[in-house]
């Protein structure tokens, strides 16, 4: 007879979207048991149905032990002889081809002490050849035009100044869907509270069904629509004029080309009423204080950057900057997107986010670190990483928690490169698409496994305690870069056996984060907002407070004229494909998809068409048919509406969509690929096309 089994509750953070919220697992004997509410942080006890489930972590599919690829598939093998193998190919291609030559894709997912360790095995071995998939994919035009403007890529503010604010606008943001907490706790509070919520958005999502103004904008026409906006604020003398003069520079510009777009002219391109976009500006221009929030969609276009740039000078227009009640910014989605980068996980930019460029900055982190110097190049080879590859410049290639081969535009285009390789690693939790193509796959413990600390969106840095043992021989992903530094012989340049050790370092160089203490952070439930740079210092909620960090201190205004974008739908594709998140699904759903009551409730792909376009194609809701796209084609469940454009199919991407999607379309500025924006066509089983 079994005694009663003692559950242990242990406070973790969330390893989903970057709302950062907190909460209680349960643990038996080791092993998951179940979620419970902990009150504090930004969520006070809710929880989104994705963190209702973290089934994931028992699942029988999880990775316990390192694989080799043999001729009959692979072969277990242990952990001493996969750590010799990768150090003897890491060790061959810098010989035969240089350091530049290994590439390493690394996780959002990781703790901020994993990402420092990651960042600094690589640099130490002689590159600046790391990424992530949110820079890749997401972020990048965010980050972008952020330190453009205000000289910073964070969100300005907090969740709590997006309930003090009189209007939220949410720009293509869906976050009924992808950040409940926000909408649930923060912009329906705002709502309660009076505030006008207006949305952007080609479909009326859920978070559009909470609208006072929605405004269903042509996919890929933003900027029109964000010019036009200025036009009636500047034309109807309805800006913040006394903000415009003392903070703002290149006003005059972006007076010069927003005088074109007027409602009506706007009006023909991106297809929202002339009274729409007035009644948008009158809105905006009555409130004191207001909140300007996207996320993915508006950095998935050909013209993201330049759509984040007016984004942004939109809000400086209405003076939206440095006050409370004012929270403006692209929302990054994964977890620790801000902390990884906080951290050095990027090409140009070493930790504390200074570039690498910079050789005064660049040789005392090297000279802290016991070398000379550190690569002083941006890691060209990993932002052009499948040019790189059919170059031949990229040989190697370590993947940590991302799954190009899903997540990435044109899935079978990656795959062919990844397997042009010398050699693939793959350190992950599952054995995702990713994965299958590897040399060596590597068994990571999940975030529960393990300790240390995320910045959220917010700014805000937690600790994430260890509940849970990992499963079989799993090890975490700060072990690892541990182990292979070692191996490397650089050993003594990352000695740590705990994250405390790194965190400790951390305060020491990265300057925000010089308060941000293991014990600070252990201790508090509201985790620390950095910039915290000393132990006394209490945190930073809001930034751009009486000066941007630009030489001048002002914001510089930016935007620029609309392009047609270079593809567009035609006869043989007619309908612009959008591909779409869903509240229960995460990314390529690996995590989701081995979550029990998850997997049975969100399953895909699904679609949305537009009932017109669908009796014409004699597509019934629930029906299946095949979309097509010059790149590939996915049979889909298609749900009948009257929610979408006629113009418009928005599929869920989690489950094979990037078969359809184009590497080839992309954001000239930062190279980000339109996942939002692809020609398409469905064709039906027994005939109809359109
Ligand atoms: N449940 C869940 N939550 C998530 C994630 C997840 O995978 N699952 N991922 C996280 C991540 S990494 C991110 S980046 C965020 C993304 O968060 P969101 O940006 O909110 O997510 P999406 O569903 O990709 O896109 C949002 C909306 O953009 C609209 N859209 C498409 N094209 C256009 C356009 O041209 N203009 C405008 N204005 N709107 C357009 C779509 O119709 C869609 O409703 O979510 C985070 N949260
Ligand atoms: N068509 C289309 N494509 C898109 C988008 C879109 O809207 N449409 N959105 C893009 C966006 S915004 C983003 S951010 C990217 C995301 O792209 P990815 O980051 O590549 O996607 P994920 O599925 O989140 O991959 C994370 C991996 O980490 C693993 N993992 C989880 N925890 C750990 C851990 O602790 N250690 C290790 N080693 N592994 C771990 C998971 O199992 C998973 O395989 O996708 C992009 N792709
Ligand atoms: S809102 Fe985001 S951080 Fe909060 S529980 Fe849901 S997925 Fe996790
Ligand atoms: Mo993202």
């Amino acid at each position: 007879m079994g005694g009663l089994t003692r559950v242990e509750r242990v406070k973790v953070v969330c390893p989903y979207c970057s709302a950062g919220c907190i909460m209680s697992i349960l643990s038996s004997n080791g092993r998951y048991a179940g979620v419970e509410y902990l009150k504090g942080g930004v969520n006070d006890g809710a929880l989104c149905p994705k963190s209702n489930d973290f089934s994931f972590l028992n699942s029988p599919r999880r990775l316990r032990k390192p694989l080799k690829r043999t001729e009959s598939g692979f072969k277990e093998i242990e952990w001493g002889e996969a750590l010799d193998l990768i150090c003897g190919r890491i060790k061959d291609v810098v010989a035969s081809h240089g350091p530049d030559a290994l590439a390493f894709l690394l996780s959002v997912k990781m703790f901020n002490e994993e990402a420092y360790a990651w960042q600094k095995l690589v640099r130490l071995l002689g590159t600046n050849n790391l990424d992530h998939e949110c820079r890749r994919m997401c972020q990048f035009p965010t980050l972008k035009a952020g330190s453009e403007t205000m000289g910073v890529g964070y969100l300005t503010a907090t969740f709590e100044d997006v309930a003090g604010s009189e209007v939220v606008l949410l720009w293509g943001l869906n976050a009924a869907e992808t950040f409940p907490i926000l909408m649930g706790k923060y912009v329906m509070r705002a709502k309660e509270n009076g505030a006008k919520i207006i949305v952007v958005d080609p479909v009326k999502t859920r978070t559009a069904w909470q609208a006072n103004i929605y405004v269903q904008v042509r996919p890929g026409t933003d900027l029109v629509l964000a010019n036009s906006i200025m036009n009636v604020l500047i034309t109807e003398n309805l800006y913040n004029r006394r903000f415009v003069e003392e903070m703002v520079e290149g006003f005059d510009n972006v007076v010069e080309i927003v005088k074109d777009y007027t409602p009506e002219e706007a009006s023909k391109i991106c297809g929202v009423p002339a009274g729409t976009i007035r009644e948008v500006a009158y809105t905006l221009a009555r409130a004191e204080k207001g909140s300007i929030l996207w996320s993915a969609s508006a950095v998935q276009t050909w013209l993201s950057t330049n759509l984040c740039r007016a984004l942004y000078t939109l809000a400086a227009l209405l003076g939206w900057y440095g006050r409370e009640g004012c929270c403006v910014g692209g929302l990054k989605g994964q977890n620790n997107v801000d902390g990884v980068i906080d951290m050095g996980i990027h090409p140009a930019l070493l930790p504390g986010r200074v570039p690498v460029s910079n050789d005064d900055y660049r040789k005392s982190l090297a000279s802290r670190w016991g070398v000379e110097d550190l690569p002083k190049n941006p890691g060209k080879n990993i932002i052009k990483l499948y040019e790189s590859i059919d170059a031949g410049r990229v040989r190697f290639l370590y993947v940590l928690g991302a799954n190009p081969a899903a997540s990435e535009a044109n899935s079978s285009y990656v795959e062919e490169h990844l397997r042009k390789l010398d050699f693939l690693v793959v350190q992950d939790i599952f054995l995702t698409e990713t994965a299958r193509l590897a040399d060596i796959v590597l068994p990571a413990a999940a975030w529960a496994e393990k300790s240390g600390s995320f910045t959220s969106v917010e700014r805000r840095v937690q600790w994430s305690f260890k509940a849970l043992e990992p499963p079989g021989e799993a090890r975490s992903d700060l072990e690892v870069a541990v182990e292979l530094a070692k191996r490397l012989g650089l050993g003594d340049k990352l000695p740590y056996s705990t994250p405390e050790e790194v965190l400790r370092e951390v305060n020491g160089v990265v300057k925000s984060y010089g308060g941000v203490t293991p014990d600070r952070l252990k201790e508090s439930v509201e985790g620390l907002f950095i910039p915290c740079p000393s132990p006394d210092h209490p945190g930073t909620r809001l930034l751009c407070v009486g000066r941007f960090n630009t030489p001048s201190g002002k914001f510089r205004a930016r935007t620029a004229r609309y392009e047609e974008p270079p593809i567009k739908p035609g006869p043989e594709y007619p309908y612009i494909l959008v591909t779409v998140r869903v509240i229960g699904s995460w990314h390529t759903a690996s995590m989701t998809n081995n979550a029990e009551y998850l997997r049975e409730r969100w399953r895909g792909p699904t679609a949305l068409i537009n009932a017109v376009e669908a009796a014409k194609l004699g597509i019934k809701d629930g029906s299946k048919a095949k979309i097509v796209t010059g790149t590939g084609e996915l049979t889909v469940t298609f749900h009948v509406t009257d929610k979408v454009r006629r113009d418009t199919i928005a599929l869920t991407w989690h489950w094979g969509a990037n078969r359809l999607t184009n590497h080839e379309f992309k954001d000239p500025d930062t190279g980000v690929p339109c996942v939002k924006y692809v020609p398409c066509r469905v064709e039906v089983p027994g005939g109809r096309h359109g």
